[in-house]
Protein backbone atom coordinates (compact mmCIF):
# COMPACT_ATOMS: atom_id res chain seq x y z
CA UNK A 1 0.00 0.00 0.00
CA UNK A 2 1.06 3.79 -0.25
CA UNK A 3 1.48 3.77 3.38
CA UNK A 4 3.96 0.75 2.86
CA UNK A 5 5.49 2.87 0.49
CA UNK A 6 6.24 5.58 2.48
CA UNK A 7 7.44 4.19 5.66
CA UNK A 8 9.93 1.64 3.69
CA UNK A 9 11.70 4.84 2.17
CA UNK A 10 11.49 6.84 5.56
CA UNK A 11 12.98 3.02 7.04
CA UNK A 12 15.83 3.09 4.04
CA UNK A 13 16.98 6.60 4.38
CA UNK A 14 17.64 6.44 8.20
CA UNK A 15 19.51 2.59 8.29
CA UNK A 16 22.01 4.19 5.44
CA UNK A 17 23.48 5.49 8.90
CA UNK A 18 24.18 2.75 9.86
CA UNK A 19 27.81 1.80 9.51
CA UNK A 20 29.46 -1.58 10.52
CA UNK A 21 30.56 -1.98 14.23
CA UNK A 22 27.78 -0.38 15.59
CA UNK A 23 25.05 -1.29 18.20
CA UNK A 24 21.90 -0.80 16.52
CA UNK A 25 18.76 -0.41 18.89
CA UNK A 26 15.77 -2.33 16.46
CA UNK A 27 12.35 -0.38 17.15
CA UNK A 28 9.07 -2.32 16.97
CA UNK A 29 6.29 -1.91 14.47
CA UNK A 30 5.08 -1.79 10.70
CA UNK A 31 7.53 1.27 10.33
CA UNK A 32 10.93 -0.27 12.18
CA UNK A 33 10.30 -3.69 10.34
CA UNK A 34 11.17 -2.20 6.93
CA UNK A 35 14.35 -1.14 8.78
CA UNK A 36 14.97 -4.38 9.94
CA UNK A 37 14.35 -5.91 6.63
CA UNK A 38 16.67 -3.07 4.89
CA UNK A 39 19.42 -3.95 7.50
CA UNK A 40 19.20 -8.03 6.82
CA UNK A 41 19.60 -6.93 3.26
CA UNK A 42 22.63 -4.51 3.84
CA UNK A 43 24.07 -7.31 6.16
CA UNK A 44 23.41 -10.00 2.87
CA UNK A 45 24.82 -7.44 0.13
CA UNK A 46 27.36 -5.41 1.67
CA UNK A 47 28.86 -7.84 4.55
CA UNK A 48 27.74 -4.98 7.36
CA UNK A 49 28.87 -6.39 10.29
CA UNK A 50 26.09 -5.07 13.44
CA UNK A 51 24.89 -6.15 16.76
CA UNK A 52 21.76 -5.32 17.47
CA UNK A 53 18.92 -5.00 20.59
CA UNK A 54 15.73 -5.73 19.74
CA UNK A 55 12.75 -3.61 21.42
CA UNK A 56 10.41 -6.56 21.67
CA UNK A 57 10.20 -10.54 21.13
CA UNK A 58 8.52 -9.56 17.88
CA UNK A 59 11.39 -7.61 17.05
CA UNK A 60 13.57 -9.69 18.32
CA UNK A 61 12.04 -12.91 15.89
CA UNK A 62 12.14 -10.43 12.84
CA UNK A 63 15.95 -9.30 13.58
CA UNK A 64 16.68 -13.27 13.75
CA UNK A 65 14.87 -13.69 10.26
CA UNK A 66 16.72 -10.99 8.56
CA UNK A 67 20.30 -13.05 9.72
CA UNK A 68 21.01 -9.46 12.02
CA UNK A 69 22.76 -10.72 15.23
CA UNK A 70 21.28 -9.41 18.77
CA UNK A 71 21.79 -9.19 22.01
CA UNK A 72 20.25 -10.55 25.35
CA UNK A 73 18.25 -7.72 26.54
CA UNK A 74 19.21 -7.19 29.93
CA UNK A 75 23.28 -7.66 28.33
CA UNK A 76 22.04 -3.82 26.99
CA UNK A 77 24.25 -1.15 28.25
CA UNK A 78 24.14 1.58 25.43
CA UNK A 79 23.21 1.84 22.03
CA UNK A 80 25.33 3.77 19.25
CA UNK A 81 21.63 4.32 17.05
CA UNK A 82 18.24 3.31 17.64
CA UNK A 83 15.80 3.26 15.22
CA UNK A 84 12.34 3.00 15.59
CA UNK A 85 8.73 4.76 14.34
CA UNK A 86 6.08 6.49 16.26
CA UNK A 87 2.60 6.88 16.90
CA UNK A 88 2.40 10.83 16.88
CA UNK A 89 4.98 13.11 16.58
CA UNK A 90 5.11 17.19 17.08
CA UNK A 91 6.97 19.80 16.05
CA UNK A 92 9.29 19.59 18.72
CA UNK A 93 10.14 16.07 17.99
CA UNK A 94 7.42 15.14 21.10
CA UNK A 95 6.24 12.10 20.33
CA UNK A 96 3.76 9.34 21.30
CA UNK A 97 4.62 5.67 21.60
CA UNK A 98 3.37 2.59 22.12
CA UNK A 99 0.84 1.82 19.75
CA UNK A 100 3.00 -2.31 19.54
CA UNK A 101 2.97 -2.15 23.55
CA UNK A 102 6.54 -2.04 23.66
CA UNK A 103 7.30 1.66 24.94
CA UNK A 104 9.07 0.41 28.13
CA UNK A 105 12.07 -1.72 26.06
CA UNK A 106 11.45 0.88 23.45
CA UNK A 107 12.18 3.91 26.17
CA UNK A 108 15.35 1.77 27.69
CA UNK A 109 17.22 1.73 24.16
CA UNK A 110 15.85 5.40 23.13
CA UNK A 111 17.67 6.52 26.13
CA UNK A 112 20.50 4.14 26.13
CA UNK A 113 21.03 5.34 22.85
CA UNK A 114 24.15 7.99 21.54
CA UNK A 115 21.50 9.04 18.70
CA UNK A 116 17.90 8.05 17.98
CA UNK A 117 16.06 8.28 14.68
CA UNK A 118 12.28 8.46 14.52
CA UNK A 119 11.04 6.83 10.93
CA UNK A 120 7.40 7.88 10.17
CA UNK A 121 5.30 8.22 6.71
CA UNK A 122 3.44 11.55 6.64
CA UNK A 123 0.59 10.60 8.73
CA UNK A 124 2.10 10.55 11.93
CA UNK A 125 3.24 13.98 12.33
CA UNK A 126 0.43 16.82 13.98
CA UNK A 127 0.44 19.50 15.52
CA UNK A 128 -0.71 18.74 19.44
CA UNK A 129 -0.36 15.13 20.75
CA UNK A 130 -3.42 14.05 21.47
CA UNK A 131 -3.77 9.88 20.86
CA UNK A 132 -4.28 7.52 23.56
CA UNK A 133 -1.48 7.04 25.61
CA UNK A 134 -0.04 3.35 26.75
CA UNK A 135 1.13 2.96 29.72
CA UNK A 136 2.52 -0.42 31.20
CA UNK A 137 1.24 -1.34 34.73
CA UNK A 138 1.99 -3.91 37.13
CA UNK A 139 -1.44 -5.76 37.49
CA UNK A 140 -1.61 -5.72 40.76
CA UNK A 141 -1.72 -2.50 40.70
CA UNK A 142 -4.56 -2.12 38.25
CA UNK A 143 -7.56 -0.64 39.96
CA UNK A 144 -4.74 1.91 41.68
CA UNK A 145 -3.52 2.61 38.54
CA UNK A 146 -7.09 3.55 36.35
CA UNK A 147 -7.72 5.56 39.61
CA UNK A 148 -5.03 7.95 39.41
CA UNK A 149 -4.68 8.05 35.59
CA UNK A 150 -9.60 9.11 35.60
CA UNK A 151 -8.25 11.60 38.22
CA UNK A 152 -5.96 12.88 35.35
CA UNK A 153 -8.99 13.30 33.38
CA UNK A 154 -7.97 10.17 30.97
CA UNK A 155 -10.38 7.23 30.22
CA UNK A 156 -8.25 4.01 30.34
CA UNK A 157 -8.88 1.23 28.70
CA UNK A 158 -7.03 -2.25 29.40
CA UNK A 159 -5.41 -4.11 26.00
CA UNK A 160 -6.81 -8.15 26.16
CA UNK A 161 -2.81 -9.31 25.61
CA UNK A 162 -0.50 -8.24 28.47
CA UNK A 163 2.86 -6.50 27.78
CA UNK A 164 6.39 -8.89 27.10
CA UNK A 165 7.01 -8.27 30.68
CA UNK A 166 3.71 -9.79 31.37
CA UNK A 167 1.89 -6.93 32.39
CA UNK A 168 -1.02 -4.80 31.70
CA UNK A 169 -1.45 -2.52 28.92
CA UNK A 170 -3.32 0.31 29.22
CA UNK A 171 -4.78 2.81 26.54
CA UNK A 172 -5.57 6.09 28.62
CA UNK A 173 -6.98 8.70 26.39
CA UNK A 174 -6.01 12.34 27.76
CA UNK A 175 -7.70 14.43 24.59
CA UNK A 176 -4.92 17.15 22.88
CA UNK A 177 -2.02 17.18 25.48
CA UNK A 178 -1.11 20.84 26.28
CA UNK A 179 1.46 20.08 28.56
CA UNK A 180 2.95 16.88 27.70
CA UNK A 181 6.21 17.19 29.95
CA UNK A 182 3.76 17.64 33.14
CA UNK A 183 1.65 14.45 32.30
CA UNK A 184 5.08 12.64 32.24
CA UNK A 185 6.37 13.93 34.75
CA UNK A 186 3.04 13.01 37.05
CA UNK A 187 2.68 9.49 35.41
CA UNK A 188 6.23 8.54 36.29
CA UNK A 189 5.19 9.58 39.55
CA UNK A 190 2.59 6.84 40.04
CA UNK A 191 3.46 3.62 42.02
CA UNK A 192 2.59 0.50 39.84
CA UNK A 193 2.78 2.67 36.69
CA UNK A 194 5.99 1.14 34.69
CA UNK A 195 6.06 2.93 31.49
CA UNK A 196 4.56 5.23 29.08
CA UNK A 197 4.39 6.00 25.34
CA UNK A 198 5.53 9.89 26.39
CA UNK A 199 8.73 10.11 24.54
CA UNK A 200 9.97 13.72 25.11
CA UNK A 201 13.55 13.95 24.85
CA UNK A 202 14.89 11.11 23.05
CA UNK A 203 14.71 11.41 19.59
CA UNK A 204 17.09 12.88 17.76
CA UNK A 205 15.90 12.87 14.31
CA UNK A 206 12.95 12.53 12.39
CA UNK A 207 12.50 10.77 8.65
CA UNK A 208 9.01 11.38 7.19
CA UNK A 209 8.69 9.35 4.27
CA UNK A 210 5.99 9.52 1.16
CA UNK A 211 5.31 8.06 -1.78
CA UNK A 212 8.49 10.11 -3.96
CA UNK A 213 11.02 11.09 -0.89
CA UNK A 214 12.03 11.33 2.40
CA UNK A 215 12.09 14.71 4.62
CA UNK A 216 14.78 14.96 6.84
CA UNK A 217 14.78 16.85 10.52
CA UNK A 218 16.98 17.36 13.25
CA UNK A 219 16.18 18.06 16.31
O1 LIG B 1 4.71 0.71 19.30
C1 LIG B 1 5.47 1.59 18.89
O2 LIG B 1 6.03 2.45 19.62
C2 LIG B 1 5.67 1.71 17.39
O3 LIG B 1 6.95 2.22 17.11
C3 LIG B 1 4.60 2.64 16.89
O4 LIG B 1 4.70 3.83 17.57
C4 LIG B 1 4.70 2.88 15.39
O5 LIG B 1 4.21 1.76 14.76
P1 LIG B 1 4.00 1.76 13.17
O6 LIG B 1 5.38 2.03 12.57
O7 LIG B 1 3.50 0.37 12.87
O8 LIG B 1 3.01 2.85 12.85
Amino acid sequence: TTGDISKRKAAEAAIAEVTSGMLVGLGTGSTAAFAISGLGRRIAEEGLTITAAGTSLATEAAARAAGIPFLAFDDLAAVDLCIDGADEIDPLFRAIKGGGGAMLREKIVASAATRMICIVDASKPVETLSRALPIEVLSFARAYVEGAIRCLGGDPVIRPAPSDQGNLLIDCAFGPIVDPEGLARTLDAIPGLLGHGLFLSEIDALYIGDETSVARRER
